[in-house]
C-alpha cells in the first residue's frame, strides 16, 4: 500500500489526553504497535499511522492537511484556530465527534483576598494565561479593558510572583486553584476531547470509508458506555412496574423460570446508568437476583 493511502491520525504523545485517545482507538478495534520513543506508530490490522505529538501541534497538523484526523482538546483547538486566523493561516476543520473525556474548563481565577464583584471587576487588571486569544475574545465580548499576560506554564503562581493580578487557566477539579489561594470567578470556555478532520473532507474513497467505519464503531462504544444490561427475577404481574423503573428500557426479554409459574426472568438494556436507588425500588417490588452489567460494544 502506498504511504499516502494510509490514514494519518495525530494524538497527544503523553499527557492528559493520551490514555483516553489510545483507549478509544483500542475499543474500536485498531491494534497499534507503539514504541515509546518513536513519533510514528503503525496499526497492525488497518491502514492507519499514528503521529504522536504535543497537543499544541495537533490543530495545525489537521488544518494544514499534514494528517487526516486528530484527537485534541477543544480548548487547544479553539485557541489555535483563533491564533491562526489572526495571521492568515488555514484555520478550518471539521469536528467529527465530541468524545466524553478530557473534560475541563478555562476559567478566570483571582486571589482569595481580592474583592471580586462581577466581570466588570476585571477592568484594569492583568491576567496571566497560556490562552491569550480565548481570553481576549472574552474581554472583547464583555467590553472589558484588561491585559492578557502570556505565560507558557505555571500560570497559577503568577499572582503570588507579582506577574499578574489574576489568572486564566484550565481547571479540572479545582484543587490546583485552591492550593494556590485562588478563587474561580468566570468560566470562559468548556472543553472536552474531540476528533477532528481536515476541512477538505471527504477524503479519497478508501480513506473516507475507513473514517466512516471508525465513527460508526465509536458511536457503538459511546452508546454502550451509557447503557447497562440488567437481568432480574420478578413476579410476572409486576412486569409493567419493573419496566417503569428501568430508564429507557424497551421491550425487555421475559423468560419463564424453572419451577415457578408466577416468577419470570427479565432481561433489558437500560438507556441510562442504573443507580442503587433504582435497584432498591426493584427489590421493594419483590424482584431478586438483580444484576447490572456493563455493555462493551453495541450496534443498533
Ligand atoms: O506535552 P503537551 O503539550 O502535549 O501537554 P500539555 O502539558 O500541554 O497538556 P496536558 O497533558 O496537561 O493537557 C492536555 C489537555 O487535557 C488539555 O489541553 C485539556 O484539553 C485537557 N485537560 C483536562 C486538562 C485538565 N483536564 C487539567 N486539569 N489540562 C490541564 N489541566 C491542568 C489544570 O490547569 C491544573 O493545572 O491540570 C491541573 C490540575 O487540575 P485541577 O483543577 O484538577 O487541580
Ligand atoms: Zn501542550
Amino acid at each position: 500500500m502506498r504511504h499516502n493511502d494510509r490514514l494519518k491520525i495525530a494524538i497527544q504523545k503523553s499527557g492528559r489526553l493520551n490514555e483516553g485517545s489510545l483507549a478509544l482507538l483500542n475499543a474500536i478495534g485498531i491494534e497499534l504497535q507503539i514504541r515509546d520513543r518513536l513519533l510514528i506508530a503503525h496499526a497492525i490490522n488497518q491502514p492507519i499511522d499514528l503521529l504522536r505529538v504535543r497537543d499544541d501541534d495537533i490543530p495545525g497538523l489537521v488544518m494544514e492537511g499534514v494528517v487526516d484526523l486528530g484527537f485534541v482538546g477543544e480548548n487547544e483547538l479553539e485557541e489555535q484556530m483563533l491564533a491562526r486566523q489572526v495571521v492568515g493561516k488555514s484555520h478550518e476543520y471539521k469536528t467529527l465527534r465530541r468524545l466524553n473525556y478530557g473534560a475541563c474548563r478555562l476559567s478566570i481565577a483571582v486571589p482569595e483576598e481580592m474583592h471580586y464583584q462581577d466581570v466588570t471587576s476585571l477592568n484594569g487588571m492583568s491576567v496571566a494565561t497560556t490562552y491569550p486569544y480565548l481570553l481576549e475574545r472574552f474581554f472583547a465580548k464583555h467590553n472589558i479593558q484588561a491585559d492578557a499576560v502570556c505565560l507558557t506554564g505555571s500560570v497559577e503562581v503568577a499572582p503570588r510572583a507579582g506577574l499578574a493580578s489574576a489568572i486564566c487557566d484550565l481547571v479540572g477539579t479545582g484543587a490546583t486553584l485552591e492550593a494556590n489561594g485562588l478563587v474561580e470567578q468566570e468560566i470562559i470556555f468548556n472543553s472536552q476531547a474531540v476528533l477532528i478532520q481536515h476541512a477538505a473532507a471527504p477524503l479519497a474513497s478508501p480513506k473516507q470509508a475507513l473514517v466512516e467505519q471508525m465513527l460508526c464503531r465509536m458511536d457503538g462504544v459511546m452508546q454502550a458506555k451509557a447503557r447497562k444490561y440488567i437481568t432480574l427475577h420478578a413476579e410476572r404481574n409486576k412486569l409493567e412496574q419493573v419496566q417503569a423503573l428501568l430508564p429507557g428500557a424497551e421491550n425487555p426479554t421475559v423468560i419463564p423460570l424453572a419451577g415457578s409459574d408466577t416468577r419470570v426472568a427479565i432481561h433489558a438494556v437500560s438507556a441510562e446508568n442504573v443507580f442503587w436507588e433504582t435497584m432498591e425500588s426493584l427489590k421493594a417490588l419483590g424482584c431478586s437476583s438483580i444484576l447490572v452489567m456493563p455493555i462493551e460494544k453495541m450496534m443498533a
